[in-house]
């Protein structure tokens, strides 16, 4: 067991709803340490590369436009194996399928609106950290 660093984003859905820190209570609650944070409103130019995986995908435009639709909230999050810990405490994509207990099952109001982003391994989460925080701006 490790400690490592994983990426997060609360959704448009959630900042709208003003659900900031409901969410983050969870985040801490499953152990993991918020060592950076930045409110930001996305481009469309921004959403595009960060979502670039899923460009073939056919809910990708919606993607975007729901992304951009409204400010987001930037993390790196440290802990215990913390992708895998932080991939647990979001629940599955579709909050139909997410556990009792986790963000999405929550919070969420659709598998796009699904309140939270989470990296998926640990070198996504290297490039996705590295793609809006600075290693100046991540305090451990
Ligand atoms: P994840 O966020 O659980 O890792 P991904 O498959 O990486 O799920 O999809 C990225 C995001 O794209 C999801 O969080 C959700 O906002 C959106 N998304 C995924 N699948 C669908 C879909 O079938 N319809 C609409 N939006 C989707
Ligand atoms: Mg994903």
């Amino acid at each position: 067991m490790a400690i490592e660093r994983t990426f997060s984003i609360i959704k448009p859905d959630a900042t709208r709803r003003n659900l900031t820190g409901k969410i983050n209570a969870k985040l801490e609650g499953a152990g993991l340490r918020i060592v950076a944070q930045r409110r930001v409103w996305m481009t469309t130019a921004q959403a595009e590369q960060f979502y670039g995986v899923h460009r073939e995908r056919p809910f990708f435009r919606d993607l975007v436009t729901f992304m951009t639709s409204g400010p987001v909230v930037v993390q790196v999050l440290e802990g215990e194996n913390a992708v895998a810990a932080n991939r647990e405490v979001m629940g599955a994509t579709n909050p139909a399928n997410a556990a009792e207990g986790t963000i999405r099952k929550e919070f969420a109001e659709s598998i796009e609106a699904n309140s939270v982003h989470g990296s998926d391994s640990a070198e996504n989460a290297a490039t996705e950290i590295a793609y809006f925080f600075a290693g100046t701006d991540i305090v451990g």
